[in-house]
């Protein structure tokens, strides 16, 4: 059955795309950059400066909100946007990937993942239908089918292996998904690592069943850039062209330009808010580590002719000591630098693809990192 279609593709140039998804919670422009509110909380930052960096949608996630504070407990609260106060668009991972990632004692059978929780060691089963059923709990305006993500370099068995469950996964997600209420949507994830047969099989399997969305899953795990836009350059053009695409954890700004100029239009990644806590800033000219003992006397901010307050208003001295010493302020203020920083560097995309300037502001976007920061 063909899901009913909440995205509208406003220009292209070239392959690269600019649109509008419509949700339950608002409007989402894209290219959309995700940031990442994993326990239902944007590490360092109000909602209101995650909003005013322009940010239409954020991602939480399955896994750690199932655990703490419970999925049950969310729903009887209003769900996750009354809860925590972000009232935007939400989109939440399945939960596998974390499993993956942060569980113990992991175990994966045809019919769930079994695992012992991070938190208090309680073992949890976590299966394509409970995942759906968590993430309906939640109130998430974009759910993601259950997958298994492998880990490259691997084996082509082991990868065709979790690819197929990965597409058993998608039609029991989608069979538990049918009884959501209208406008909420659930997108399928291409897998099949470095392989473009793979790839190619997961997309057409995805296809035939019909998402309201296609993720790109499976790639920055351990492969180079190179691989992983040619795994871009492989499954994109077999996604239908009037459905979003989503490349699931990515990434740098080098890697979204990239991932954006072969048909992507929407991201997520810890990135901004992770490098952010630990000093690092990312800028127009490229990433500055605030560490480094050369900006102890430097007076300038990080960008004067930056948009976002505070990386014109504080001097990368100040910014420097807080960071040296450990203050709460410095990760703060740096996760809302990153963040708008990030914002920015999408509107500029999404601007330039309307404009068909892509191809100049992709040049000139690359020039301004590699100038570096002097
Ligand atoms: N699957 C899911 N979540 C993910 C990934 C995936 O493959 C990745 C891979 N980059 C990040 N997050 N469900």
């Amino acid at each position: 059955m063909t899901l009913p279609n909440h995205f509208e593709l406003l220009a292209t140039d070239g392959a690269a795309r600019t649109g509008r998804l419509t949700t339950p919670h608002g409007m989402v422009r894209t290219p959309a950059f995700m940031p990442v509110g994993t326990a239902g909380a944007m590490k360092g930052m109000h909602w209101r400066e995650v909003r005013e960096a322009g940010a239409d949608i954020v991602l939480g996630n399955t896994y750690h909100l199932m655990l703490r504070p419970g999925a049950e407990r969310i729903a009887a609260l209003g769900g996750l946007q009354r809860f925590t106060g972000w009232n935007g668009p939400m989109l939440t991972d399945s939960g596998g990937f974390q499993v993956m990632s942060l569980a113990d004692l992991r175990k994966v059978s045809e019919h769930a993942v079994t695992f012992r929780s991070h938190i208090d060691g309680a073992k949890v089963e976590l299966s394509p239908e409970r995942s759906i059923e968590v993430q309906r709990f939640l109130g998430s305006d974009i759910a993601m089918q259950m997958d298994e993500c492998v880990r490259l370099p691997a084996e082509r068995d082991d990868i065709e292996r979790a690819m197929r469950l990965s597409l058993r996964w998608a039609e029991r997600s989608k069979r538990a998904f049918e009884s959501a209420p209208d406008g909420y949507m659930l997108f399928g994830i291409v897998q099949g690592g470095d392989i473009p047969q793979l790839r190619h099989a997961s997309a057409q399997g995805l296809v035939e069943m019909g998402f309201h969305g296609y993720a790109i899953g499976g790639l920055a795990v351990g492969e180079p850039q190179a691989v992983m836009l040619a795994m871009i350059d492989e499954t994109a053009p077999a996604l239908p062209t009037d459905r979003p695409r989503y490349l699931m954890g990515v990434g740098t700004p080098d890697d979204i330009l990239e991932a954006v100029k072969r048909g992507v239009d929407m991201f997520d990644c810890v990135m901004p808010t992770r490098n952010g806590r630990h000093g690092v800033a990312f800028t127009r000219f490229g990433q500055v580590n605030l560490r480094n003992a050369r900006h102890a006397d430097d007076p300038r901010p990080l960008d004067e002719a930056s948009t976002w307050p505070s990386a014109r208003n504080y001097a990368r001295a100040y910014l420097h000591h807080l960071v040296k010493a450990g203050e709460t302020l410095g990760a703060m203020l740096l996760s809302e630098i990153n963040i708008a920083y990030y914002q920015f560097l999408m509107q500029g995309i999404r601007d330039a693809i309307a404009h068909g300037t892509f191809e100049e502001f992709y040049q000139r976007t690359r020039a301004d990192w590699s100038r570096g920061d002097i």
